[in-house]
């Protein structure tokens, strides 16, 4: 007999602390419809009993989650089945969603990777902790896509320019850019997370905030880089039209603009249109309408000859090396 596929969302109660943690070690806990659905269940099911916190994590230590498996979803374009993705899209919006309405704080241990999906799981709940080896990031625009999970309500809400910023270029933040942005809200070392949820269990009339800030604290464990380059980051992505941004990197003429016009050229220019202008409304948008907009772009994007590309290069063959199709034209995308 074969084996029974892994469970690959592990869910539990203890003490009062609904527990959820992803167990898809292999893909980096790349979340496919099944995964959803049963993170879906689960806090469907906890609505109604009084927890005093959900505790979301992983398995390993390597990521907390790198995603969509945006894989399959290439594979459903490529065999003509978008419904599938469709399906896959709308559910992930919905579990964002719910989320951040969820009536029980919800806290996320990013341990490792958290990229895309990963970061649309976190922090549209209350309470997301990082440890010294978390990586965050929303590296869409460089397979041909652009930031989704709630990304145009989160990003522009971030401090000065730095959502678009990072939105545009896929720059990833270690720890003490996350807490630096906001992105994060508390730090706790990696061999203190398997004390959260006993401690929240054991405090249960404690705020989760004094819980957390006993297990670590905010101390992050260096200087933020992003917190270095702030200034050019406001100025430069405080341009109002992609063409701006360019311009102002190159007056820059400093390392960190160098290298953030290495990024973006390196980017799909279908992308970093799709996303100046997603995150651009984004900013009058509530999360509700941000998700909406999302999920419309996402059944013309999945179709794009850079989508295809862009997951083929950097999860298929894995050469890094994706040809764009050019951008058609100034201005914005009839899609956008
Ligand atoms: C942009 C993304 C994703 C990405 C890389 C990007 C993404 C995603 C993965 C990923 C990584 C490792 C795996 C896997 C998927 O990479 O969403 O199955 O093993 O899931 O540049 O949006």
């Amino acid at each position: 007999m074969a084996d029974a596929p892994a469970v690959e969302v592990l869910v539990d109660v203890h003490r009062g602390v609904g527990r959820i943690l992803l167990n898809r070690p292999k893909a980096l806990n790349a979340l496919t419809t099944d995964m959803i659905a049963a993170i879906d269940r689960a806090l469907a099911a906890w609505d109604h009993i009084p927890l005093s916190a959900v505790v979301l994590g992983s398995t390993n230590t390597k990521a907390f989650c790198a995603g969509g498996d945006i894989r399959t979803i290439r594979e459903h374009s490529l065999a003509g089945n978008t419904e599938a993705s469709e399906r896959f899209f709308a559910s992930e919006y919905r579990l964002n969603a719910r989320i951040a309405e969820y009536p029980v704080p919800v806290v996320s241990l990013i341990d490792g990777l958290c990229m895309g999906g990963g970061l649309g799981l976190s922090v549209h709940g209350p309470f997301r902790v990082v440890t010294e080896s978390a990586v965050l990031a929303m590296p869409e625009t460089g397979i041909g896509f652009f930031p989704d999970v709630g990304a145009s309500y989160f990003l522009p809400r971030l401090p000065g320019a730095i959502g678009m910023y990072l939105g545009l270029t896929g720059h990833r933040l270690d720890a003490a850019d996350a807490l630096y942005t906001g992105l994060a809200t508390h730090f706790v070392p990696t061999d203190g997370l398997d004390a959260v949820g006993d401690a929240l269990a054991g405090n249960p009339g404690d705020p989760v905030d004094v819980v957390l800030n006993r297990l670590g604290g905010r101390s992050p464990v260096a200087e933020s880089g992003l917190a270095k380059v702030r200034g050019e980051v406001d100025w430069a992505f405080g341009a109002p039209t992609l063409g701006a941004i360019e311009k102002r990197l190159h007056r820059l003429d400093t390392p960190w603009a160098a290298a953030t016009l290495v990024a973006m050229g390196a980017a799909s220019p279908q992308s970093l249109e799709i996303t100046h202008a997603l995150l651009a409304r984004g900013r009058q948008r509530t999360l509700r309408e941000c998700l909406d907009a999302e999920l419309a772009l996402t059944r013309t994007t999945i179709r794009t000859p850079d989508f295809l590309e862009g997951v083929r290069a950097a999860l298929v063959d894995k050469d890094r090396s994706p040809t764009w199709r050019r951008a058609s034209s100034g201005g914005l995308m009839p899609w956008t």
